[in-house]
């Protein structure tokens, strides 16, 4: 007997049907519910909500009003509904802020951001979606339109003509500009389009994708699935927009002092000897280093919080004779815990409920390093707690650093990641993992850093992550995963670390030397010439690959390299204070040139070279025997760090590059913090802080200003009050400089008698100092008030007491 089976649908040819995407039709109704604004169409509408004068966000919906529940991106305290008056004509409706115009077309639901005078900030039109749940829109792209942002990426600063997704991926395979997907996820994209400019962040942890390629004059932000959630941050310039982004997904915590020093990492340093040998050679090399790093190896057949009983048998010894060398270590942990019922932390995680599942009760388990693994799903507050908690294992050991590795989830199978279909319970909410995805791996460094926070009692504490999503700054640094020992990786390192860092993530940079494949001296020279700029500062390479400890291509490769570490931490103080402006504005340490000179048209995709902060320009050389290299210099006037030569900037220079140097230029009139050169960050040795005046004048209209943040270094205490703010200007007259310095805010004490005052390159001859009498090098080394000439590049440095009333400095020039 035949029964219904015989009809079934694949029995009777394919059914093709073509999807049509659906949209919402024109505006019938809107109404003001609390603070949010609902406008319905004929199938579907947006919610608007202002969370201030310049920002929006509007969420698509279908056919119920969509909950307004935010992913882990979101700051919550950056939420804060605002109303707005709302006007309705015929044909729109009409929203105004203080400073921007949304016009929405009650026809055709596009909306429309216009500035006070009228001018078209952002057109977003079609909205639409599939039957199956993807969402799309597109937005009006100007001749002129540039793109920045997105976080991570392949290929060069201006993200014009590209097309990117998001799905946070382990790439092993070459990092190539057709690479649409690495790491990490930050889904913001700036559009800068002549002198306007201003954000688009699609708040989705499920697979989106960004075109600004294939549709001529438009570009399109599209979702695989989940809500079509987007917020609008207003410019109008791009600085505005890093700073308002920051303060909607969060900005970074500060970190401590060390974290910002050099690391040294190996796939692997497989033993406690070698980990000991390698820390005294640094310091008997003189090399300063901060962190040791312990890959996969350090752990007892790749458990997580373990050490291998042969091989680390001493972890505690270790760490304290680390310690005493001022070196740390920082070992890295995987999401992925091994399926072994004799492993307490699997035990306790099956028990307990605590790894990714299926809906209906059994455990995901995926191959990684330690075979066959459950992973921890860091989507619920009491997993993440449970995970938090188990670090106690590493700061008991004295460990105040954590490396997270592997979390996109990467898993060895077709798929590379975790099953679509498992769930991630997040706190009663459960969501896939296909919707989840993207959040993973910062759930887990938060995860983290929360456990090391509170075990570390007031420490800071440090974590590195190779995966995130927007937000994951508030947490972790970034560094960008599995590079390769190219020329091409080094010099895309620097449009990825920018674009990092307009998308909030000022801690990040690549493994210097390049992690895969073998390096060379030359790649390892100007790889590290570049990197001790970088925020993060990281040699690390893989297991199998040529050496790159910065002694393995012989003595004048060690020399190069042990000068420019050794500039990384004489300029700590000044690096700080920029890590410090990224914790209180959001803006990144290094930046593009087009974030501090938005209107110079050289600009819109020039990344072989950066800025360090606003002034200090950058000019790596990134092809092998090259020994020239050509600079593009903003307005202005720009000299040479090296030999004081004035460049007049708005032009492109040729600069000569040889194998030790670097170019870099510093704007007339910008003042660089130095420090005294350290082993380590917190070595004690005799403090002092100099500030270098580059380019001094001796006339009216000469000014410069600095503002030098200070702390601890290493405890939370900054953020009750302890730290101090010391503000130097300058300010010039006719025939002379005046120098003043005065602690605007001193909660804490820095522990130091005297400041220096180095005028380098002044364009003027001082001939008296506010009555301080000219003395030799010698006598300013010891102590002595006074001021003298720097016999090697002629810079004038003024020794005085460092008292916290603070004091002036006249500076007479030469008749
Ligand atoms: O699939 O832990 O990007 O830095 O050395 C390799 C071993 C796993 C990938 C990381 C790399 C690290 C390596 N890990």
């Amino acid at each position: 007997m035949e029964s219904s089976e015989a009809i079934r649908p694949e029995k009777m040819g394919p059914i093709v049907m073509k999807e049509t995407w659906n949209t919402p039709g024109s505006l019938v109704t809107w109404e003001r519910a609390d603070n949010i604004y609902i406008c319905r169409g004929e199938r579907g509408g947006i919610v608007i909500v202002f969370l201030n004068d310049e920002m929006f966000r509007m969420k698509v919906f279908q056919n119920r009003i969509p909950d307004l529940t935010t992913t882990a991106a979101i700051m919550l305290e950056s939420c804060v509904p605002h109303l707005f008056p709302v006007e309705e004509t015929e044909e729109q409706l009409i929203f105004t802020t203080s400073t921007i115009r949304l016009i929405l077309d009650k026809h055709s639901f596009g909306i429309k951001v216009e500035n006070m005078t009228g001018k078209v900030i952002m057109q977003q039109n079609l909205i639409s979606w599939s039957p199956r749940g993807a969402s799309h829109t597109e937005y009006d792209m100007q001749s002129e339109s540039h793109f920045y942002g997105l976080g991570e990426k392949s290929s060069f600063l201006d993200k014009r003509g590209e097309h990117y997704t998001n799905w946070n991926t382990d790439v092993f395979a070459p990092h190539l500009p057709e690479i649409e997907a690495l790491y990490v996820t930050i889904p913001l994209l700036i559009h800068m389009h002549g002198d306007l400019s201003y954000g688009l962040f699609l708040d989705n942890t499920g697979r989106s994708d960004f075109d600004m390629r294939s549709h001529g004059v438009a570009f399109t932000i599209g979702c695989d699935t989940g809500a079509y959630d987007v917020y609008f941050i207003n410019g109008p310039e791009m600085k505005d927009v890093v700073k308002r982004y920051t303060a909607l997904t969060g900005r970074i915590a500060l970190p401590p002092k060390w974290s910002i020093g050099y690391h040294q990492s190996r796939y692997s340093y497989m033993n406690q000897q070698e980990v000991l040998q390698l820390a005294r050679t640094f310091r008997e090399k003189k090399i300063p280093c901060d962190v040791i790093y312990l890959d996969i190896h350090y752990m007892d057949e790749y458990r997580v919080f373990t050490f291998d009983p042969v091989n680390f048998p001493e972890p505690q010894k270790m760490i304290a004779e680390l310690a005493e060398l001022g070196v740390r270590i920082v070992p890295i942990v995987d999401p992925g815990v091994k399926k072994d019922p004799k492993f307490k932390v699997y035990k306790e995680g099956v028990l307990d409920k605590h790894f990714c599942s299926r809906l209906e009760g059994d455990i995901f388990f995926g191959e990684v390093w330690p075979g066959i693994s459950a992973f921890p799903d860091f989507s619920d507050s009491r997993t993440s707690e449970w995970w938090g908690d188990l670090h106690k294992y590493y700061t008991d050991l004295g460990i105040q650093g954590i490396w997270n590795d592997m979390n996109e989830p990467a898993v060895f199978n077709e798929s590379k990641t975790m099953d679509l279909d498992v769930m991630h319970f997040n706190n009663g909410r459960p969501v896939t993992h296909e919707e989840y995805h993207n959040l993973y791996g910062m759930m887990m460094s938060k995860a983290t850093y929360e456990g090391m926070a509170e075990h570390l009692q007031g420490e800071r504490p440090f974590v590195l992550t190779r995966a995130g999503y927007a937000g994951i700054q508030r947490y972790a640094a970034v560094w960008t995963g599995d590079n390769r020992s190219f020329w091409e990786h080094m010099a895309m390192a620097i449009p990825m670390t920018l674009n990092m860092g307009l998308s909030g993530l000022a801690f990040a940079g690549p493994d210097i030397g390049g992690f895969a494949h073998h390096t060379s001296a030359q790649l390892l020279v100007r790889w590290t010439q570049m990197g001790v700029f970088f925020p993060y500062c990281r040699n690390h390479s893989s297991i199998g690959t040529m050496r790159q400890e910065p002694w393995s291509f012989g003595e004048e490769v060690e020399n190069i390299l042990r000068e420019f570490i050794g500039l990384r931490y004489r300029w700590m103080p000044h690096l700080y204070n920029l890590f410090h402006e990224a914790e209180d504005c959001g803006l990144p340490v290094i930046r593009p040139l087009i974030l501090e000179y938005p209107r110079d048209p050289h600009l819109t995709n020039l990344c072989d070279q950066f800025l360090l902060g606003e002034n200090v320009l950058v000019a790596p050389v990134y092809r092998p025997d090259t020994d020239h290299r050509s600079i593009y210099l903003p307005e202005g006037c720009w000299i040479d760090y090296w030999d004081g030569a004035v460049q007049e900037g708005g032009r492109h220079i040729l600069d000569a590059a040889p194998l030790h140097i670097m170019p870099m230029y510093v704007k007339a009139g910008t003042f660089v913090a130095e420090g005294p050169l350290k082993q380590y960050a917190q070595e004690e040795v005799e403090e002092m802080v100099t500030f270098h005046l580059y380019g001094a004048e001796a006339r009216k209209g000469f000014e410069a200003g600095y503002t030098l943040y200070e702390d601890d270094g290493h405890s939370f205490n900054y953020r009750k009050g302890s730290y101090s703010e010391l503000v130097v200007t300058a300010a010039g007259e006719a025939g002379c400089l005046k120098i003043n310095w005065t602690y605007a805010y001193r909660e804490y004490e820095p522990e130091r008698e005297r400041l220096r005052f180095a005028l380098c390159y002044p364009f003027f001859q001082p001939a008296r100092i506010s009555g301080l009498s000219e003395i030799s090098m010698e006598q300013l080394e010891e102590g002595q008030q006074g001021w003298g000439r720097n016999g090697k590049n002629g810079a004038i440095i003024v020794q005085v007491q460092d008292v916290s009333e603070g004091g002036q400095l006249v500076i007479e020039a030469e008749e």
